[in-house]
């Protein structure tokens, strides 16, 4: 069966720590409650994208989080991880789900409602869309207006994290939008306290949905 829940998705970035840094601050991450967990490496060879994908489906295992891999579908399917998030370059989505089957995740970034319509139509379980805030992670991207966010929310019926630049003092920008989750690097790999990072953010995320689903209870009755 395939459930995930993409409330706290923390991608994560290897870069700059030595492997059992990086294994640490996973496994607090996922101590402090991350629903979701990306592996996502763009310097390794295919051998060690695999060799580390199967130390951290070991550590997701254990908090029954799923393991989605970035890029790489062959990658995902070696390691038998939970899915595959594929960006506007990588695999076409419905190409991944034949090869990754009907039980995984497969996520896809979109920018726009065009893209995010034709991911959802090809198979898509979720959308990634940002960036919303400038980002310090290495990523070639571009922002998205939250306009964009709140339309895609509207037009799909899939799961819709926000992602870029986001943080627990400026989620707030956010609200009223129904997105589904935040993705985070940076909040979660670069907090000297990972596990109370998470568990903060996860916080503010379910209050600040909390709010929307009442909310639009409300419209709905008027
Ligand atoms: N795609 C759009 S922004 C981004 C990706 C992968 C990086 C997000 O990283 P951070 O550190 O949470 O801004
Ligand atoms: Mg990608």
């Amino acid at each position: 069966m395939k459930t995930f829940d993409t409330s706290l998705y923390l991608i994560t970035d290897s870069s700059g720590f030595y492997e059992d840094e990086f294994l640490a601050i996973t496994e607090a991450a996922l101590l402090g409650g991350v629903t979701l967990l990306q592996l996502r490496e763009k310097e390794k060879t295919t051998r060690e994208y695999i060799y580390l994908a199967r130390k951290v489906h070991e550590l997701s295992r254990k908090y029954n989080v799923p393991l989605i891999i970035d890029d790489r579908a062959d990658v995902a399917y070696a390691v038998n991880a939970e899915g595959v998030h594929l960006g506007q370059s990588d695999m076409p989505v419905d190409i991944a789900r034949k090869m990754l089957g009907e039980n995984k995740i497969i996520g896809a970034t979109a920018k726009t409602v065009l893209q995010a319509t034709e991911a959802y139509k090809l198979g898509a379980d979720y959308l990634g869309v940002g960036a919303i805030y400038p980002t310090t992670t290495k990523v070639k991207t571009v922002l998205t207006p939250t306009k964009t966010l709140d339309d895609i929310c509207k037009a799909v019926p899939i799961p819709v994290n926000a992602i870029g630049g986001l943080n627990a003092d400026n989620l707030q920008i956010l609200n009223g939008i129904g997105v589904s989750g935040i993705c985070v690097v940076s909040a979660i790999m670069k907090s000297d306290t990972p596990k109370q990072t998470a568990e903060k953010l996860l916080r503010k995320i379910r209050e600040m949905r909390c709010e929307h689903y009442e909310n639009s209870a409300d419209n709905s009755r008027k």
